[in-house]
């Protein structure tokens, strides 16, 4: 994230007075730091946050370190999909950091970011693939500029604080896939978790082990290809089992999740879902019923 900046700077983002920014200060609503010499300085996240409850947009984000709104005002916002597909394309991946910068200074979720602009972007790249109207390397090349785009994203979050619970994750061994465990480290950081992405193609054993270690409340897997039938089934045992030891609820999605998924586990279609799915009474499923019986 970037440097703090004073009560000036805020003002200019914001397009207000500096006495406006001081006043929500004083009350509370804005909440800054001091410096060692007593000035106040704030963080550009909590300028963000700032701006998103307060229904004050950033005119200037760049004043607080955050990429222009020129390449991506209120139009993009409408043509979010569009703009961010064509940045995509031509591997802009300034053009795309500044779409979902401004999308979630605009007030929407990063979650809802990842849903609904984001992960259409790259089915609809997926597709021009398919029909040989995108080329490998510009595939690859997006898949770098999303990766970007979450991280730029998971600075905007607020911080947490030490007592969020711990969630940990990712890919199985052998499913190469990695944005789909980033954007659901990204929905449930934003619901308040401490996630730690393990990344893509892990061993069951190593997330197995990682869980006995780090003891999060909640372990996520995507599914999106890598492992047969039998051997992915065999492998999602094992991170059910590890998360039964250490008492964590486990929540399972991806495109090729297989039908039936292990005692115990919750089974998303979306992002979206991971609200309902790590409540804490939904987290546990009662014994011996098969996740993928009912949807989560
Ligand atoms: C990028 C990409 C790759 C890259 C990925 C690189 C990387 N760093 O991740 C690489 C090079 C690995 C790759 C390889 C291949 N790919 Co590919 N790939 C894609 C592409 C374009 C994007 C994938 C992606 O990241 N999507 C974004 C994610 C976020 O979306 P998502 O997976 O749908 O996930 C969403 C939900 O499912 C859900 N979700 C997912 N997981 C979880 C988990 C939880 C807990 C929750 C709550 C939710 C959730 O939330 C996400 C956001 O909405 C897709 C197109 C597509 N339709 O997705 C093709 C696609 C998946 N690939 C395809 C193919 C054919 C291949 C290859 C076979 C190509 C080849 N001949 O080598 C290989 C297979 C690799 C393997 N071992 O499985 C096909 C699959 C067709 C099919 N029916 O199976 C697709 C659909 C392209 C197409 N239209 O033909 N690919």
């Amino acid at each position: 994230m970037p440097t703090p900046v004073s009560p000036k700077q805020a003002a200019l983002a914001l397009g207000v007075s500096e006495a406006s920014v001081k006043r929500w200060c004083d009350k509370g609503l804005l909440v800054p730091m001091r410096t060692a010499g007593g000035h106040r300085r704030i963080a550009p996240a909590e300028v963000v946050r700032f701006a998103r409850e307060s229904g004050n947009p950033l005119v200037r984000p760049e004043l607080v370190g955050l990429p222009s709104a020129t390449t991506a005002g209120p139009v993009a916002t409408e043509r979010a999909l569009e703009e961010a597909l064509e940045a995509l394309k031509d591997g802009d991946e300034e053009r795309l950091v500044a779409l979902v910068t401004h999308l979630f200074g605009a007030g929407r979720s990063a979650t809802d970011i990842c849903e609904r602009v984001l992960a259409p972007a790259l089915h609809e790249l997926g597709s021009r693939w398919q029909h040989g109207d995108v080329e490998i390397y510009e595939e690859r090349r997006a898949c770098e500029i999303v990766q970007a785009a979450l991280h730029e994203l998971g600075r905007l979050l607020p911080a947490l604080p030490r007592t969020a619970p711990r969630a940990l994750g990712g890919t199985l061994e052998g499913d190469p896939y990695t944005l789909s465990s980033s954007m659901c480290a990204l929905a449930l950081r934003e619901l308040g978790w401490r996630a730690e992405n393990l990344g893509a193609g892990l061993p069951a054993e190593q997330l197995a082990r990682a869980a006995a270690r780090r003891k999060p409340e909640l372990i996520w897997v995507s599914v999106s290809g890598g492992l047969d039938s039998p051997e992915l089934s065999r492998a999602l045992r094992t991170v059910a089992e590890a998360a039964r030891r250490c008492g964590a609820g486990l929540v399972l999605g991806g495109r090729a999740l297989p039908a039936v998924a292990p005692a115990g586990a919750r089974r998303c279609e979306r992002l979206g879902d991971l609200a309902l799915a790590t409540r804490p009474a939904a987290r546990r499923a009662p014994r011996g019923r098969v996740a993928g019986s009912r949807r989560a």
